[in-house]
């Protein structure tokens, strides 16, 4: 499945996340909701960018759909199954390509403070996000995870404009960094601060999509 994918995508342009709200700039193939929020709503482009990504995705002309693999492995020993949530009846996208080789700023994903009522059509109980490396570098490119969920005080905390938050809100709280290898998967809670350091070297892409455990005991998921 990774040679296949990158393969196909390294031919491809991708896109880079709104520049001001990300910068250093992370460029991605596909489209995420977070691109298309405002006031904690999802706006209609959301869906009509979809339409477009789906065309993309289709346009590489895999043999498999790499998310609907990247799903059923991680479901495959759930029992609640997993699945693509829906918002409205409407099927989220399924996830993005994503290439932060000038690293992720430290910040946290949360859907319950990103997005006003419930994002899905369902009620959330956990979150995680998921990643699966495609491409990775000689050097750099690590992911750093903190045990710090976000305070309201963090937000002095916040860079201006950005996503992102300066690395002194971590403190000298405990650490975990993990150096992906190419065809591993991560599932981590986005809750906690993380980062992605700048890479050296070759292009840092992977599949990655959020997960949320539903109060109906599914995995559902969004990109
Ligand atoms: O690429 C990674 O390792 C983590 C990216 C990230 O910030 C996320 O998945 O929420
Ligand atoms: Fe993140």
């Amino acid at each position: 499945m990774v040679e296949e994918t990158i393969g196909a995508l390294e031919t491809r342009a991708f896109e880079a996340y709104g520049r001001k709200r990300v910068d250093p700039p992370v460029m991605r193939f596909g489209v995420g909701v977070s691109d298309h929020c405002r006031n904690g709503l999802v706006t209609d482009d959301y869906w009509t960018a979809l339409e477009r990504h789906r065309k993309d995705w289709a346009a590489l002309g895999l043999s498999f759909d790499p998310f609907e693999t990247c799903r059923a492995a991680l479901g495959a020993d759930w029992p609640g199954g997993i699945r693509v949530g829906t918002r409205g009846g409407r099927s989220m996208g399924a996830g993005v390509a994503r290439e932060p080789n000038q690293g992720f700023q430290v910040h946290f994903d949360d859907a319950l403070r990103e997005f006003s009522g419930d994002l899905l059509d369902a009620t959330l109980v956990s979150q995680f996000a998921f990643n699966a490396y495609l491409s990775v570098p000689s050097a750099g490119g690590e992911t750093v995870i903190w045990r710090h969920l976000w305070h309201p005080e963090d937000e002095a905390f916040r860079i201006p404009g950005s996503y992102g938050y300066d690395e002194a809100v971590v403190g000298d709280a405990e650490f975990v960094e993990l150096a992906p290898e190419v065809g591993e998967a991560v599932l981590i809670n986005p809750r906690c601060f993380h980062a992605v350091r700048p890479s050296r070297g070759a292009r840092r892409i992977a599949l990655g999509f959020a997960v949320g455990l539903s109060l109906t005991g599914e995995l559902l998921t969004w990109g």
